[in-house]
């Protein structure tokens, strides 16, 4: 049997959602973030290491980071389903997009709301304008430009077929969902970004997901 070690609100949703498109069945174990710092709770830590969600166990099995556990899902679990057939252009498109949602997209998102927290948070009043000027600095010189360029880029390739790995939904797509949410709440919305998020939110499983697991409020 698969537990899903689930945080409220985070990215483990996609797997709760992989699970549910696979029908696989599964366990649940729901854990709430800390109502100040948003952090996970220690007893993550017994599961897993870095204490992160989402990690599933299976068996004798412990498997953390997203992208791992969609590969371990649909190689083990899948049948075929999810994923287009191998050396085909949309098996390298679907392991491209796989990879570049955590490697490439979310470093520079969670970038962006760190630096937009410490912008809003408290600090001394003298500190202030100096800690506004090493923000700007960092948001303007560096992440912004790589975010505009990512959002453009992702709009791009959702113009040219109405899936990230070809015209038939795969568990990229599910990987992704991830950064085209939350660039729409922390860079602003696109059309095809936004018709995309229509997309999946309309499908069965995406909806029990978020039913089972809780609703995405992502932060901006
Ligand atoms: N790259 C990892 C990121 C895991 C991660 O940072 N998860 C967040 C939730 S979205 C988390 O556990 N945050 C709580 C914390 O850092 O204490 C993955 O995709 O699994």
């Amino acid at each position: 049997m698969i537990t899903l070690h689930h945080l409220e609100n985070s990215r483990s949703h996609r797997i709760l959602w992989l699970l549910e498109e696979l029908g696989v069945s599964h366990e649940l174990k729901p854990y709430r973030r800390d109502q100040k710092t948003s952090l996970a709770p220690p007893e993550l830590l017994r599961v897993h290491p870095l204490g992160k969600s989402p990690v599933i166990t299976d068996g004798d099995l412990t498997i953390a980071e997203s992208g791992a556990i969609v590969e371990y899902l649909v190689d083990r679990y899948g049948n075929g389903a999810l994923i287009p057939p191998p050396g085909s252009p949309e098996r390298l498109r679907y392991t491209y997009w796989l990879h570049f949602a955590e490697g490439t997209a979310m470093p520079y998102l969670v970038m962006k709301l760190v630096f937009n927290r410490i912008e809003k948070g408290p600090m001394p009043f003298f500190a202030r304008p100096i800690a506004r000027k090493i923000v700007g600095r960092v948001k303007g010189g560096f992440i912004d430009p790589n975010l505009e360029r990512i959002v453009a880029y992702i709009e791009t390739e959702l113009g040219r077929s109405d899936w990230f790995a070809g015209d038939v939904f795969t568990a990229a797509d599910i990987q992704m969902s991830m950064p085209v949410t939350a660039a729409t709440a922390r860079v602003g919305a696109r059309p095809a970004m936004t018709r995309f998020l229509e997309r999946i939110h309309a499908r069965p499983s995406y909806r029990r997901a978020i039913e089972k697991g809780g609703e995405l409020a992502i932060l901006s």
